[in-house]
């Protein structure tokens, strides 16, 4: 048989709230009526899937800032067409942003200023929290915004556990805020997309699912730079992901005894370089993917209830 399959072939939906994901939502909830902005950070190779639709009905009608953060990792073309996308939004301003241009910082801080003038002394502070998903660099960005390491950051998902007020200056006070999750994720791409980013804690995915899906991903929209990356000479089209998947293992010498491919160890090296940028600038959703996903999910739920209909009607 030529083609290898890969041993998890049914890709699965990806859910990811712990208990102390309604502590982070309730305290967010409590500190919202103190806060004159909310800044928002996207991840900015997800935006869409790291929008989190809890947020809007929490803020209600608190002016918003949009950050497609991580920016440095994303495809600068796609970021673009995000950024057009969300400013049809006409009560939020979506910005871009990554860790090491200071230039965004001054941006971010002005555009706060701007949109509420009136808060600029220290009986009457400018109060901004920063919120958004596990992972996407809230605390970074504060600590950017401050100058020094003043909140805790950390590689992994919920660092950050409760909110925390820090001072850029006696009239301009910063809120970071523990990454929030929703109760359900409702298409499985955006589990995917957020666990792929690494805002998912790591118990409730599977690296070889999200390795396959990755490569799928890859395969179709980033040929040159997965074949770049791993030295491949030979054409991927032709080959199921479970296929490319041990080709990868073999070419980065994950091989256990007996000769098999270790596929755990392959599946971690692949989600790593795209977490750390090692395949390239890559963006894992545009706004017209999304629209032909939504169209997909709607027709594919359409169909469903038609099937169940029909098995009602013959019983
Ligand atoms: N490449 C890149 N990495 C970033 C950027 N911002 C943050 N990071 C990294 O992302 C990781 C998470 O950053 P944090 O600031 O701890 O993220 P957080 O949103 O506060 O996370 P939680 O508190 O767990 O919700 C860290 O390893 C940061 O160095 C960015 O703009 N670009
Ligand atoms: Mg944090």
């Amino acid at each position: 048989m030529r083609k290898i399959l890969y041993r998890k072939s049914v890709l699965m939906s990806i859910q990811w709230f712990p208990g102390h994901m309604n502590k982070a939502k309730k305290e967010i909830k409590d500190l919202v009526s103190n806060i004159d902005i909310v800044v928002e950070l996207l991840d900015a190779r997800a935006p869409f899937s790291s929008c989190n639709p809890l947020l809007q009905n929490i803020i209600k009608y608190k002016k918003k800032i949009r950050l497609l953060n991580k920016a440095d990792l994303a495809d600068n073309e796609i970021t673009k067409r995000w950024i057009e996308f969300f400013q049809k939004d006409a009560n939020a301003i979506a910005l871009t942003g990554n860790k090491d241009d200071l230039k965004q910082k001054k941006q971010l801080i002005q555009l706060c200023q701007s949109l509420s003038p009136n808060r600029n002394s220290f009986e009457k502070p400018l109060r901004v929290m920063i919120t958004g998903i596990p992972n996407v660099g809230k605390s970074t960005l504060i600590n950017k915004l401050i100058g020094k390491k003043s909140a805790k950051t950390g590689d992994v998902p919920a660092v950050t556990r409760s909110n925390q007020c820090l001072v850029l200056t006696d009239s301009f006070l910063v809120y970071d805020t523990p990454g929030m999750m929703w109760q359900k994720i409702k298409y499985d791409k955006i589990g995917y997309n957020l666990a792929i980013c690494n805002s998912i804690g790591r118990n409730a995915c599977d690296d070889e699912i999200l390795a396959v899906y990755l490569l799928g991903y890859l395969k179709t929209y980033y040929c040159d730079l997965l074949l770049e990356r791993y030295k491949l000479n030979v054409d991927v089209s032709n080959l199921v992901e479970g296929e490319l998947l041990h080709l990868i293992g073999k070419k980065r010498g994950c091989i256990l005894s007996g000769g098999l491919i270790d596929i755990q160890k392959t599946s971690e090296i692949i989600i790593q370089d795209f977490r750390a940028g090692r395949i390239g600038r890559v963006s894992l959703e545009t706004p017209e993917l999304w629209e032909a996903w939504m169209e997909e999910s709607r027709l594919a739920e359409e169909l469903l209830a038609e099937q169940s209909e029909d098995d009602e009607a013959s019983r």
